[in-house]
């Protein structure tokens, strides 16, 4: 019998792919070229499965093009790309990469934190271009972390990652703001208490933003939300783009009416709203949040072993569609 077909839309770690190819007759884009959306349905037409890192929309369009197609492995958490309801509606299962790198990225949401309250890489640029010649009483003083107030905004594993670094490592006082309330036991080993979205915008020193992007969380964060902040505040966003009105923001960090923000996602990327490039007060990174080697490593193999599993009749580890796999006459 010949072995399902499957296309890897971006450049992987050679060793999954050498894995994959046990199983299936891979396509791998080795090279890393950035197809069109036309492009990846003339190579997806024929597949059974894709492995894609959620730069990929998978809309009905490409769906109506792709018969053949059983699943969809993201290696991401974030599944925004997933059109989930005319995946279900056309039997094509997705799958994500959670857990694997929780820890990871909410060492990363505490690293911005630091680095966008005391000013780390700001006070960089200033030494690099050679403008250190002494000391003074307020260079670069920053935010305050230890003791203060971290808001969180989406609590899920990695908002309580956040919540937990911050309560455990930091003395600071938690809160956070979720569509659901934690349980008492989760609360209380993050040390965090639940409060409405105006009270989290008012009362937080930094606030972290955690939650998925949805049609309702776009522009979670605008010009109204950052007038409640405190002009002190700093505001964190490692969730996705388009949840903070990015043009919004560099007007308000502009004009000072928030004191400093890290982002690791932007609206659009990695195209970058110009006028955050301007302002001094923003840390950016080009989404690298869960890039350390070894997370990278997980969440790849992760998102092999859904394709493995779904495609050889097991059930999918981490589905995000699971009544797709539950009526897949193929699958286990
Ligand atoms: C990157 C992420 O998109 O998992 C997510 O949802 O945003 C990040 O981990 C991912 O690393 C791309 O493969």
């Amino acid at each position: 019998m010949s072995k399902p077909r499957i296309l890897v839309t971006r450049k992987i770690f050679p060793e999954v792919i050498a894995r994959l190819s046990q199983h299936f007759d891979v396509e791998a884009n080795q090279d890393d070229v950035l197809w069109s959306d036309a492009e990846l349905i003339e190579r997806l037409r024929d597949k059974d499965g894709a492995l894609t890192t959620g730069t990929q929309a998978i809309n009905a369009a490409l769906l109506a093009a792709c018969a053949k197609l059983r699943i969809v492995s993201n290696m991401t958490v974030g599944y925004n790309n997933f059109d989930v309801a005319a995946m279900t509606a056309a039997g094509v299962l997705g799958t994500n990469t959670p857990d694997v790198l929780t820890e990871t990225t909410a060492d990363f949401g505490f690293a911005l934190l630091m680095a966008t309250a005391r000013r780390v890489t700001e006070s960089e640029h200033y030494l690099r271009a050679g403008k250190w010649t002494r000391w003074s009483y307020d260079m670069f003083a920053g935010a305050e972390v230890h003791g203060s107030t971290l808001g969180i905004l989406g609590m899920g594993r990695i908002g309580q990652g956040i919540a937990k670094r911050g309560a455990h490592g930091f003395g600071m006082k938690v809160i956070y703001h979720n569509r659901s309330r934690l349980t008492p036991e989760l609360e209380a080993e993050c040390k965090a208490s639940y409060v409405s979205r105006d009270e989290l915008l008012a009362e937080a020193d930094h606030l972290v933003l955690v939650l998925p992007y949805t049609p309702e969380s776009h522009h979670a964060i605008g010009s109204a939300e950052i007038a409640r902040m405190k002009p002190t505040a700093t505001l964190i966003n490692i969730a996705r783009g388009g949840i903070v009105d990015d043009a919004a923001l560099a007007e308000a960090l502009m004009d000072r009416r928030i004191a400093g923000a890290g982002l690791d996602v932007f609206e659009g990327e990695p195209k970058v709203q110009p006028g955050l490039l301007q302002v001094p007060n923003v840390v950016l990174t080009p989404h690298i949040a869960s890039a350390t080697v070894k997370t990278r490593l997980k969440m790849a193999h992760l998102a092999a072993d859904n394709l493995i599993a779904y495609l050889e009749g097991r059930e999918p580890i981490t589905p995000v569609n699971p009544a797709v796999a539950r009526n897949d006459p193929g699958s286990a």
